[in-house]
């Protein structure tokens, strides 16, 4: 069981996506529990402003420190110790490793930035690390918390089912081979013949093959990290071969 703590300006944000597929059943057993903190609660005054202009000038708003120190220490407080996460772009960036390693945590307090930042002083004195799901600008931290809450829930044991336990793995290192479905022909377009002939030998060598191909082509650096070996190899050599010979 995994608890996560959400901390955000836009509580709405997470309704849906809570409220479907993966994430709902995971709830309902019992796997993972969601509590969600609109740090608006904890502002002050009639206004319960939150944010505020940049000393020094510049573009949009900068949360205010005092409704978020107060949302996180309140929030803190209430259940096992665990360190503060901040969503934001300045973040070290997240990958399937890191992933596994939040999995493995029993509470995860997620701090959802806005755009323009948070006062500095929270950051340096109320967060313990800050992570980015990627080299691309959003417009705060919510739609990054939804990615960090599926990627880790799908490594509690028991959330995928028997539907797919290579989740709870590391990232493959190689992609993966073209999927069909029914029917055999679309459009015109046939399904390559060796998935339709039951030969599970073939169909395997087959989709080995594939892959490496997508790999090499899409991702060549996952081929340098880890190489072909093994039967991989022998393939790509036996397909070089053939080249030759053609
Ligand atoms: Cl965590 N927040 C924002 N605002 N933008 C991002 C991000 C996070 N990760 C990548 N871009």
């Amino acid at each position: 069981m995994i608890r996560f703590d959400l901390l955000t300006l836009f509580p709405e944000m997470f309704a849906s996506a809570l409220d479907e597929s993966i994430l709902k059943r995971a709830q309902a057993a019992g796997l993972i529990e969601v509590r969600l903190f609109d740090f608006r609660d904890f502002a002050e005054g009639r206004h319960r402003q939150v944010d505020d202009v940049p000393y020094g000038g510049g573009d949009g708003m900068v949360l205010k420190p005092e409704p978020l120190a107060a949302a996180i220490r309140a929030v803190r407080q209430n259940g096992p110790e665990a360190p503060v996460t901040l969503l934001t772009p300045q973040g070290r960036r997240l990958d399937q490793e890191w992933v596994r390693e939040l999995a493995q945590r029993p509470r995860l307090i997620l701090v959802c930035g806005r755009y323009a930042g948070v006062d500095e002083r929270v950051r340096e004195h109320y967060v313990d690390e800050e992570l980015s799901i990627g080299d691309y600008v959003l417009s705060g931290g919510e739609a990054a918390a939804l990615v960090v809450l599926d990627a880790v829930a799908r490594q509690v044991p028991g959330v995928l089912g028997n539907e797919d336990s290579a989740g709870a793995d590391s990232f493959p290192r190689r992609l993966e081979a073209p999927q069909y479905t029914r029917p055999a022909e679309f459009e015109g377009h046939a399904v390559p013949e060796v998935l339709l002939s039951g030969h599970h030998e073939q169909i395997r060598r087959w989709r080995l093959l594939e892959s490496l191909r997508r790999t090499q082509e899409r991702r060549p650096d996952l081929l340098e990290r880890y190489p072909a070996a093994g039967e991989e190899a022998e393939l790509l050599e036996a397909k070089a071969k053939e080249r030759k010979r053609s």
